[in-house]
């Protein structure tokens, strides 16, 4: 089996296996903080994933949320997982989370899939061959006028409130868009704009796991990512993430909100 398939097989397994799970009060824990949960689900996930790729890739490396990297990222294959993106809304909510897996080779995409469990909306993406979402050819906004862009951002309050370092102007570029939405998802907040249902997502404090599967199918789609200085986003620390429907909308953004101002 290919990784691709392998890929595909094991990411609707999980998702069929979370549609299931029912949380009991004492199955999340906070990691850093009451605003940072985990699940017994997120465990049980993660390791279903690392040992179905592992079984079959046994020489590939695993980045994921829940554990400790396995491998090197000089072997074959880093596969970057997340198994649910969105726990937050997995508790209260029962939907809006996604099961993650991006897979890349010697710093290169290969693909990318990301699962919306609860719509049961899988988007995928090759290297090389579109960006789909189930058998729908996914591409990105062309809007191109601050005033008409829709923002998406998983985490509004530390976004726009508490910035990260060269992120001060956002709170402008929020008042100046259409509008600012919210899933709670950085994977499905970037497959959104990847749709076009999104024009721009900005993500503060995503790590390799939230964004590596969703942006392969991003760029799939047309649409472009960057760290939030407009230098190439870094495949393996986190830091914040800037995406556009295209490069022209990211470089506007950037000329007029960037950390780095360019007029
Ligand atoms: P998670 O559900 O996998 O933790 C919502 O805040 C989005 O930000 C989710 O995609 C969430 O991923 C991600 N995120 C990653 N690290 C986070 C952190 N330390 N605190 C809050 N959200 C985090
Ligand atoms: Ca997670």
């Amino acid at each position: 089996m290919e990784r691709f398939e392998l890929a595909e097989a094991l990411v609707r397994q999980a998702g069929a296996a979370l549609r299931q799970a029912r949380l009991e009060a004492d199955s999340v824990r906070c990691k850093s903080g009451h605003q940072d949960l985990v699940t017994v689900w997120d465990r049980k996930t993660e390791q279903f994933l690392r040992k179905g790729i592992l079984e079959h890739f046994p020489a590939d490396a695993i980045v994921g949320e829940e554990y400790p990297t396995e491998g090197t990222a000089s072997q074959e294959a880093v596969w970057y997982i997340d198994p649910i993106d969105g726990t937050t809304n997995f508790i209260n909510q029962h939907r809006n989370y996604a099961v993650s897996v991006g897979c890349w080779r010697q710093g290169k995409p290969l693909f990318g899939l990301v699962l919306d469990v609860e719509e049961d909306r899988l988007y995928h993406a090759r290297a090389g061959q579109g960006a789909w979402c189930n058998e729908r050819r996914l591409a990105a906004s062309r809007r191109r006028n601050i005033e008409e862009l829709l923002l998406f951002t998983p985490d509004v309050l530390r976004t726009f409130l508490q910035p990260a370092p060269g992120g001060e102007d956002l709170l402008r570029l929020a008042r100046d868009v259409r509008a600012v939405r919210s899933i709670g998802s950085v994977a499905l907040e970037l497959c959104a704009v990847a749709g076009g249902e999104a024009d721009l997502c900005v993500a503060t404090r995503s790590c390799p796991w939230d964004h590596n599967a969703a942006r392969i199918i991003l760029q799939e789609a047309g649409g472009v990512i960057a760290a939030l200085d407009g230098g190439p986003l870094p495949l393996n620390e986190p830091g914040t993430v800037l995406a556009a429907g295209s490069p022209e909308a990211l470089d506007l953004v950037l000329k007029r909100y960037g950390g780095h101002e360019n007029e």
